[in-house]
């Protein structure tokens, strides 16, 4: 575009001074509109892609600027969408203009075209960015591969154009597009490779849950990574969840050291990868250890949702392939009436440990059981017939209370 310009006014000043003298001053006024017009100021309209009934961000850039300190020009949306007045006049950025040195930028939206007109206090600037975004909905009925023109073009009026002191740069402009993209549907974890699950748990107000969070389904994965978010009102037992590894080894054999738990920030990012290939083992990856608060209403629930994270540490890999990792959410039930019979401790889970604490209880060290729990036998009082139940459930003499 550029050479062509050129070449057509060399012509015309080739023209104009060999038969003619006469016309020298307007060839050198062309010459000099040429100089200018070598160098423009390229307005670029980006392009969006959104879903029907969903807003969009379209930006728009100055991407070649030979240095102006004024500028003014139209961008104008497809009347089928929407324009998010508000977000759209605040939209503009400092990349170029710098409106904290006082610089003067305004982005009016009231009308369609949208004006933009910007003017440096401090000279002109060179720099090339985003100048602002256009924010637009789509219409809900929008065709799927359907789209919305966004051009940008020369203002007409007085705030118009593009200058350095009085003299003016030619814009030129890039228009951009709306794409209209299929809805994406929600993605049941049955559909997926892998499934991480956490389950619903129920709990009295001021007991410490302690929540397995697992692999439900694996077809053999070698590395897998996602996040566990956990309802601000609940409070995680950071060293407890990290050290959990060493008791969740269903899945990986942690001794090998290669799984990691990040419990410094919600979510708790979990990670892993295998060093022995493929493993198609399910079953608890992690635990983690959830204060209920003392003050919890019964019927209170308090989310925990496994969820995905960003790509360098999140997702799930084969040896060879890429795998689709799905999610189950859980949540913790306030229940001050819940029983959980065995559980000594009140982590939510019967294990030995367990068993030891009712035996240091029943030999007169000072420890702190459950005694709802700890009462197996539901008779109201917590005496040795329970302890010799407790005995018997963990010599598998029997298989529940
Ligand atoms: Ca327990
Ligand atoms: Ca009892």
């Amino acid at each position: 575009m550029k050479k062509t310009c050129k070449k057509l006014f060399s012509v015309v000043c080739c023209a104009a001074m060999f038969f003619n003298f006469g016309v020298y001053s307007f060839a050198n006024e062309l010459a000099q509109i040429e100089e200018y017009a070598s160098e423009r100021v390229l307005v670029s309209v980006g392009n969006a892609q959104g879903e029907p009934g969903t807003t969009v961000e379209v930006p728009v850039f100055i991407t070649e600027n030979p240095g102006q300190d004024t500028i003014g020009f139209y961008v104008e949306y497809d009347n089928s969408l929407s324009l998010d007045e508000n977000a759209t006049a605040k939209s503009f950025t400092s990349e170029i203009y710098n409106t904290a040195a006082l610089d003067a930028v305004t982005v009016n939206t009231a009308k369609n075209p949208i004006m933009y007109s910007a003017a440096a206090v401090n000279g002109a600037t060179s720099a090339t960015g985003k100048v602002f975004s256009v924010f637009v909905r789509i219409p809900e009925n929008a065709a799927v591969g359907s789209s919305y023109s966004i051009n940008a073009y020369d203002a007409n009026d007085t705030i118009g154009g593009c200058y350095i002191g009085t003299t003016r740069i030619p814009i030129e402009y890039e228009n951009g597009t709306v794409t209209v993209i299929e809805p994406q549907k929600p993605v049941s974890p049955d559909e997926c490779d892998v499934v991480v699950s956490v389950k619903e748990i129920k709990a009295r107000p001021g007991s410490t849950v302690k929540v397995p969070v697992e692999l439900t389904k694996n077809p053999g994965q070698s590395t897998i990574g996602f996040g566990v978010l956990y309802d601000e009102g609940l409070e995680l037992d950071k060293n407890a969840t990290v050290a959990s590894l060493n008791e969740a080894k269903d899945v990986y054999n942690t001794s090998i050291g290669n799984v990691t738990i990040n419990a410094a920030q919600n979510p708790v990012i979990y990670s892993s990868v295998s060093s022995n290939g493929d493993v198609s083992a399910v079953g608890t990856l992690f635990y983690m250890y959830l204060k209920v608060p003392e003050n919890a209403a019964d019927g209170t629930t308090y989310s925990v949702s496994p969820v995905a994270v960003e790509e360098s540490i999140g997702g799930c890999f084969s040896n060879t392939d890429e795998l689709s990792l799905g999610f189950e959410s859980g949540c913790i039930i306030v229940d001050g009436n819940t029983k959980n019979s065995g559980d000594i401790d009140g982590d939510g889970i019967i294990n030995r440990k367990d068993l030891m604490l009712v035996t240091k209880f029943f030999a007169g060290m000072n420890v702190q059981i459950d005694m709802i729990n700890a009462d197996v036998n539901g008779d109201g009082v917590v005496n040795r017939l329970d302890l010799l139940l407790i005995s018997k459930y963990f010599a598998g003499i029997i298989k529940s209370f």
